[in-house]
């Protein structure tokens, strides 16, 4: 039974076609974006938990892993959404042709503030799952807002999960990061940027997407909500392997 009072009564039913036109926009310009995704009265439920946070935090950089870190908050809800979940299976089901899982999430919500703010910010990686929503909660209005920056569709699915790690290898050391920065700073790269807008829902292939945010001032405060779905090699035995040895 639905209850009346979470997110899921107020969230839009997305039709098949719908879900067709989202995923012909990321998969050509690398994103899509459902504008007015989560109405105010649950973006303030929201920005009230981030603010309390900050201030529990000391205005430092602050996050939360799933759904028990941010009860009563409406992210919770929202991962619990049928509505919310049935756009993940459809999206997987267009982009790999074949059924999808059951949809759990990898959720986080980040708040960058204080000196953490540059810190965790222009750091370029893959997400280790295919299908990512980002939904801004709290975007600063006045200095620096910490876009969102992506560079779409950089790889294919990789079949083993060692190719999978070799990319990251490549991406996630001094020399690629910084030149990838200075790219940014050149202006001249073919870099998708996007102006975060709170409440609007934001997806991308994460798994095969270069991206990451820009910085917020320091006594400004940005927090963004992040779904990650369905991780391709959930399965691999080098990376159990791995994981035995750490
Ligand atoms: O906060 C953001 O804008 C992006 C964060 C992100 O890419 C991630 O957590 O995987
Ligand atoms: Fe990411």
């Amino acid at each position: 039974m639905v209850d009346v009072d979470t997110i899921d009564a107020r969230l839009p039913i997305l039709s098949d076609d719908a879900i067709r036109q989202i995923f012909h926009e990321i998969e050509t310009q690398g994103f899509s974006c459902i504008p007015h995704y989560i109405q105010e009265r649950d973006l303030h439920r929201m920005q009230a938990f981030v603010s309390n946070a900050v201030t529990r935090s000391e205005h430092e950089y602050v996050v939360f892993n799933g759904s028990d870190a941010v009860p009563g908050t409406g992210i919770d809800e929202l991962a619990a959404s049928e509505k919310f979940q049935s756009i993940f299976s459809r999206l997987y089901t267009l982009a790999s042709s074949g059924p999808a899982p059951q949809v759990t999430f990898y959720q986080i919500l980040r708040c960058l503030t204080g000196k953490g703010a540059a810190r965790h910010s222009l750091i370029f990686h893959y997400d280790s799952y295919l299908i990512t929503a980002l939904i801004p909660v709290t975007i600063p209005t006045v200095g620096k807002r910490g876009d969102f920056l992506l560079f779409p569709n950089r790889r294919k699915v990789r079949t083993y999960y060692a190719t999978n790690l070799i990319d990251k290898v490549l991406l996630d050391n001094r020399i690629t990061q910084f030149l990838l920065r200075t790219l940014v700073q050149s202006g001249k790269s073919p870099l998708t940027r996007i102006e975060l807008v709170p409440g609007n829902a934001y997806f991308f292939w994460g798994y095969r997407s270069v991206h990451t945010n820009e910085a917020c001032d320091p006594e400004a405060v940005r927090a963004t909500a992040l779904f990650h779905f369905a991780d391709p090699h959930f399965d691999s035995s080098l990376r159990e392997r791995l994981r035995g040895h750490r």
